[in-house]
């Protein structure tokens, strides 16, 4: 039966997994155990042996962020360690190596990090990592195309889509906190103080609400490929060299853009946080950092997209063999830009929304919430309700980054 580890139990527990007390190292009575999770679902324990130290990841029947009165099914555990193990097949190198998986314990041991840092942690401290641009564009592209039936087997594909689609909890988490909580007053909802008349503009806001529901309507039903469904800036673990991607248990088949548009929300929302981190120190060259970040991510995306496109498309759609009589491969090309104008578009719509759920509904970001100043932590917020708003409700004009730089810095001067 399933029990909830705690320090002093598991170097007896995890002692009794020969090929983990012998990674470990040492007695077991000798590691040194600490509990770490910050997050909102689990426990994460780092365990230090004599040879090796290991991260033990175990999921709580329950949301840890509310309590165990709102329950939360084990098995989220078993959709990420699936989903950390398609995501280093298809983008290797870019999650933790797994060594263990207890499905019954829902407990994974892996790599520990060393000396990576959270990266939501490391752009409120104001470091510049010059490889996250290309590094979560690679994966992001990678892991998505890869995932899709412009790549896989149709039969393998339909096989995985039908296994994640068990992970029905974690998508009603989103379907319900992330589309559709933040636009009415939902129980579990709070804002800053400072906000509340913004907030009724935007709940009062037809045309944001039908966008909105236009997203979740994608995000419900267009099992795509699979996503990582959570990759926002505290599920990436960062050095100057290196870059992970962490945390995959809302995996699920769904659409294409919505970890490119989560991702994109998260760096937005870093920029517009920036003042409140600013003190005596200017945080310019920070902010031009981070739209630059946008920038290369997207980019490094678009692209790595367009090479998969042109050089791995073997599944069922969009079949090379359709155009084999136009030898120069322009109808293929037509149709990868329809796909990569898709992408964008989608990208944009979820992006307001991941925005605006990390503000106006239940789980807020540190970057936000570290601003002790009431009235600046509200005026940082409502300039990213505002960018949020009108990236959704514009996602079918919006033509280039480069408008929604000069839209971030507009808000962010007022
Ligand atoms: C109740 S869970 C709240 C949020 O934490 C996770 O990291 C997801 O982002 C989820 O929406
Ligand atoms: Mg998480």
């Amino acid at each position: 039966a399933f029990e909830a580890l705690t320090v002093e139990t598991l170097p007896a527990r995890l002692s009794a997994i020969p090929e983990i007390a012998t990674r470990v190292g040492g007695a077991p009575s000798g590691w040194k155990v600490r509990e770490v999770g910050d997050g909102n679902l689990n426990l994460v324990f780092i365990v230090e042996g004599a040879k090796e130290t290991v991260i033990v990841k175990q999921a709580l029947p329950y949301v840890r962020l509310v309590g165990d009165s709102w329950p939360l099914p084990l098995k989220r555990s078993f959709f990420e360690y699936h989903a950390l193990t398609r995501q280093q097949a298809r983008a290797p190198g870019t999650v933790p190596a797994l060594h263990y998986f207890d499905e019954t314990q829902a407990l994974i041991v892996m790599e520990f990090l060393s000396p990576h840092i959270i990266l939501r942690r490391a752009l409120i401290e104001g470091r510049q990592l010059p490889k996250i641009g290309r590094d979560l564009g690679l994966f992001m592209a990678r892991t998505l195309f890869r995932g899709s039936d412009l790549s896989m087997k149709a039969s393998e594909r339909k096989a995985d889509l039908a296994l994640f689609a068990d992970n029905v909890e974690l998508c009603d988490i989103t379907e319900n906190l992330v589309f559709s909580d933040p636009y009415f007053e939902a129980p579990m909802n709070r804002h800053t103080p400072g906000l509340d008349g913004l907030v009724k503009e935007l709940r009062a806001d037809r045309d944001l609400k039908v966008a909105a529901q236009r997203m979740k309507h994608a995000f419900a039903t267009r099992a795509e490929t699979l996503v990582h469904g959570d990759l926002h800036s505290g599920s990436v673990m960062v050095t100057d060299d290196e870059t992970k991607v962490i945390d995959p248990e809302f995996a699920f088949y769904g659409p294409m853009a919505f970890d490119v548009g989560m991702l994109l929300a998260n760096y937005w929302m870093a920029y517009f946080a920036q003042r409140g981190h600013e003190g005596d120190e200017s945080r310019n060259a920070m902010r031009a950092y981070l739209l630059g970040v946008v920038d290369e991510t997207w980019h490094v995306f678009r692209d790595e997209f367009a090479r998969l496109w042109r050089t791995e498309r073997n599944g069922i759609l969009y079949q090379a063999a359709l155009y084999e009589d136009q030898d120069d491969g322009l109808a293929a090309e037509q149709a990868l830009n329809h796909v990569i104008h898709d992408l964008w578009t989608d990208m944009l719509g979820f992006a307001g929304i991941e925005m605006h759920r990390r503000i106006l509904g239940l789980a807020h970001n540190a970057d936000f919430e570290e601003i002790a100043d009431e009235t600046l932590h509200a005026t940082c917020e409502a300039a990213a309700l505002k960018f949020g708003r009108h990236v959704t409700v514009n996602r079918n004009t919006i033509q280039s980054l480069a408008e929604l730089d000069a839209l971030a810095q507009a808000l962010d001067q007022r």
